[in-house]
């Protein structure tokens, strides 16, 4: 054989090796690009960075889309429709567990925390310019069923502001137990929350007891992180839309010396990674192994 011969059946053999190899690689590069999704809600939310936090430290091979409140349960709603596999960032309390069956994936490293309370804050100086409005705010608390039923009625078709008028209306004693002896003369309270349909529930409440109570009530609907700015800073006076300690920690830490915790609204709240029933995992450790049915 001659030289170039020899040369060149080298490199056929090297080219098909190449080619073989590329196939390989072709085929796992889909297998990868099979990422799984993980359907998440407003960036600011406490749950999407740590929902962040958990693909890193887990090394999920899922991507998270961001979304918003009502656009995660529209998804979670129709894929339960065609009992497709999703997996949502999802918190307690919430009207979806009344409405499907649902369970949290286990959290062996913890990054969501284990039970989660609101917290009422306020601006500083906000108790001693308005005492009895801090006095309702730092009184004002209800149990998850309280707040997931207030909620359901609002996905059932009722406005926030009939869903809230319905439960001070069935509450009587609880909302005297909130007002006590204050009294607002028409005076006015900022109220900072975000639009999450919890904090949506709670937050209609909320108003509604203080203008039960005679003051005037200004709602502004934000992002997490400017709303926490905004109660530091004295642009609002309060918010009830605090998750803690986990939940918001990034926000505390931040803003912590500019806020006064003002009382605690709810105790046995959760958040995590939220799968329908059907679903065969347990565990987010176990989510690598069927990214596929995610993806
Ligand atoms: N949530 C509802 C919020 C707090 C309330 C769980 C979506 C969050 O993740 O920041």
């Amino acid at each position: 054989m001659k030289k170039t011969q020899k040369i060149s059946i080298i490199l056929m053999i090297l080219c098909i090796g190449c080619m073989l190899m590329a196939g390989c690689t072709g085929q796992q590069d889909t297998a990868t690009s099979q990422k799984g999704k993980i359907t998440g809600i407003e960036p600011g939310a406490g749950i999407m960075q740590k929902t962040e936090d958990a693909i890193r430290d887990y090394d999920l091979d899922f991507t998270l889309l961001s979304s918003s409140s009502a656009g995660m349960a529209s998804e979670l709603t129709k894929a339960i429709k065609e009992e497709r596999w999703i997996v949502v960032t999802g918190w307690t309390p919430h009207w979806k567990f009344a409405r499907f069956d649902l369970k949290y994936l286990d959290d062996p490293k913890g990054i969501y925390g284990g039970e989660e309370y609101i917290a009422a804050l306020s601006r500083t100086g906000f108790d001693t310019d308005n005492p009895g409005a801090y006095e309702i705010l730092s009184r004002f608390n209800w149990s998850p069923e309280e707040m997931a039923g207030v909620m359901l009625a609002i996905e059932d078709g009722k406005t926030p502001e009939e869903a809230a008028a319905d439960y001070i209306s069935s509450h009587p004693d609880q909302v005297k137990s909130w007002i006590g002896d204050v009294s607002g003369d028409g005076e006015g309270v900022a109220v900072g929350y975000v639009l999450w349909d919890s904090e949506i529930a709670s937050t209609n409440v909320l108003k509604q007891v203080f203008e039960q109570a005679g003051y005037t009530v200004k709602l502004s609907a934000v992002d997490a992180g400017p709303l926490y700015q905004a109660v530091a800073s004295g642009n609002v006076d309060c918010t009830i839309s605090s998750w803690l300690p986990t939940t918001h920690s990034m926000y505390l830490e931040k803003y912590h010396d500019d806020l006064v915790q003002a009382g605690t609204v709810l105790r046995g709240a959760k958040i995590g990674l939220v799968v329908p029933e059907y679903v065969t995992i347990d565990s987010i450790d176990q989510l690598n192994s069927v990214a596929d049915k995610f993806a």
